[in-house]
C-alpha cells in the first residue's frame, strides 16, 4: 500500500472514532436532561459511509444531509468544539446556537445542512448541483438521505430534474433498514431501493456501507464519472443504526439478535482489524488514536459549557419575514 493510500485509511478511522467518541459523549450529555435541548439522532454504526465518502471527494465538493448529521460534519473537519457547542444552543455553535442537532452547517466546508423535514434537502441539492454546472465548475454535489426519504414527493421532483438537466449530483440512500420503528420493507413496495433511480435514468449500485474500504473505492469511481459526464448517480449504500431512531426511542422493534448480527460487522472494528491484520497499524497506535477522540470529545464538552449563550438581539438573525408594505426581507442579520 502506498503511503497516501494508508495515510487516507488512517484518516478514515480516526474520523469514524471521533463520531463514535463524540456521539458516546452527546448521549451522557443529552441524558442529563439540562444541556441539549430538542431532538437528536445518533450515527453510531454507519459512520464508515461518511468517512468513505470523504476519502472519495474534494473539500469543495458539495454536501448536503438530513437530520442525523453529526457525523457528517465532523468528518468535513468542523470541529468537535463547534458540533458540541451547537448541541448545546451556544454561540461558538456551527450554526451559532441556533439550528441545533439537526441543523448543523458549516458553508466554509461547503456542507450545507442538517435539515430535519424527510426530503426537503433533496431539491436544494439539485439546486447546488445546477449552481456548480451553471458556473462551470467542476465539483460534485454529495446529498445524503434516509431509506424514508424515497417515498416523499420533494424526492421525485429532485431527481426528476437532476435527470433532466444532467446534474453533478450523487444522492446516497444510507439504507439502516428504518424510518424511526418502520421496517423499510413496510414503507415501499420496491425489493431493492437501488432500483429507485431507473425510473430518472440514473445508473444506481449498491454498496456494503459497513466497510470503508468499499464505500471509498466505489464512490471514488461514481464520483470520477459524475464529474467527467456531469449526470446524476443514485448510491445505495446498506448500512445500520446501532442506537434508537433518537434519545427517545428504546427501539422494541428488532430483535437482540439483529444487532448482535451488526455489532459483528462494526465498521471501526473492520477497518482497523484489516490495518492491523495487514501490518499497517499496532493495537498501541490504535488505542492512541482511540484515546485522542475521546480526549478532543471530552474537551468539546468543556468547550460547550464555557461557551456563552447567543445574545437575546440574536432571536431574530437569520429570520425571514413578511413586510406588509415590502418584499421579504430578512431580519436582524
Ligand atoms: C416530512 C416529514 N415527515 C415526517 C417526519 C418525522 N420523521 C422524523 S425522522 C423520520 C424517519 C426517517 O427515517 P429515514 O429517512 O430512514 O432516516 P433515518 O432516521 O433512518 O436516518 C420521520 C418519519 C419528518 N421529519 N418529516
Ligand atoms: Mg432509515
Amino acid at each position: 500500500m502506498d503511503k497516501s493510500r494508508l495515510e487516507g485509511e488512517l484518516a478514515m478511522l480516526s474520523q469514524m472514532l471521533l463520531i463514535r467518541r463524540f456521539e458516546e459523549r452527546t448521549t451522557q450529555q443529552y441524558q442529563r436532561g439540562d444541556r441539549i435541548g430538542g431532538f437528536c439522532h445518533l450515527y453510531i454504526g454507519q459512520e464508515a459511509v461518511i468517512a468513505g465518502s470523504v476519502a472519495a471527494t474534494r473539500p469543495d465538493d458539495y454536501l448536503i444531509t438530513a437530520y442525523r448529521d453529526h457525523g457528517h460534519a465532523l468528518a468535513r473537519g468542523t470541529s468537535a468544539d463547534a458540533c458540541m457547542a451547537e448541541l448545546f444552543g451556544k454561540a461558538t455553535g456551527c450554526s451559532k446556537g441556533l439550528g441545533g442537532s439537526m441543523h448543523y452547517f458549516d458553508k466554509e466546508r461547503f456542507m450545507y445542512g442538517g435539515h430535519a423535514i424527510i426530503g426537503q434537502h433533496l431539491p436544494l441539492a439539485t439546486g447546488l448541483a445546477f449552481a456548480s454546472k451553471y458556473r462551470q465548475e467542476d465539483r460534485v454535489t454529495l446529498c445524503y438521505m434516509g431509506d424514508g426519504a424515497i417515498n416523499i414527493g420533494a424526492f421525485h421532483e429532485a431527481l426528476n430534474m437532476a435527470g433532466l438537466f444532467k446534474l453533478p449530483v450523487i444522492f446516497i440512500c444510507e439504507n439502516n433498514g428504518f424510518s424511526m420503528g418502520t421496517h423499510v420493507h413496510r414503507s415501499n413496495p420496491l425489493k431493492e431501493i437501488v432500483n429507485r433511480g431507473r425510473g430518472y435514468d440514473m445508473p444506481g449500485v449498491v454498496i456494503d456501507g459497513m466497510d470503508a474500504r468499499v464505500v471509498r473505492d466505489s464512490l471514488a469511481e461514481i464520483v470520477e464519472t459524475v464529474r467527467r459526464e456531469s449526470q446524476p448517480y443514485w448510491v445505495e449504500a446498506r448500512t445500520y443504526r446501532y442506537r434508537g431512531h433518537s434519545m427517545s426511542d428504546p427501539g422494541l422493534y428488532r430483535t437482540k439478535e439483529e444487532l448482535d448480527k451488526y455489532k459483528n460487522l462494526d465498521p471501526i472494528a473492520k477497518l482497523s482489524t484489516q490495518l492491523i491484520d495487514e501490518g499497517k497499524l499496532t493495537k498501541e497506535q490504535f488505542d492512541e488514536m482511540d484515546d485522542h477522540a475521546k480526549q478532543v470529545s471530552t474537551d468539546a464538552v468543556k468547550f460547550a459549557e464555557e461557551s456563552p449563550e447567543p445574545p437575546v438581539e440574536a432571536l431574530y438573525d437569520y429570520t425571514f419575514v413578511h413586510t406588509v408594505d415590502g418584499p421579504t426581507v430578512a431580519a436582524g442579520v
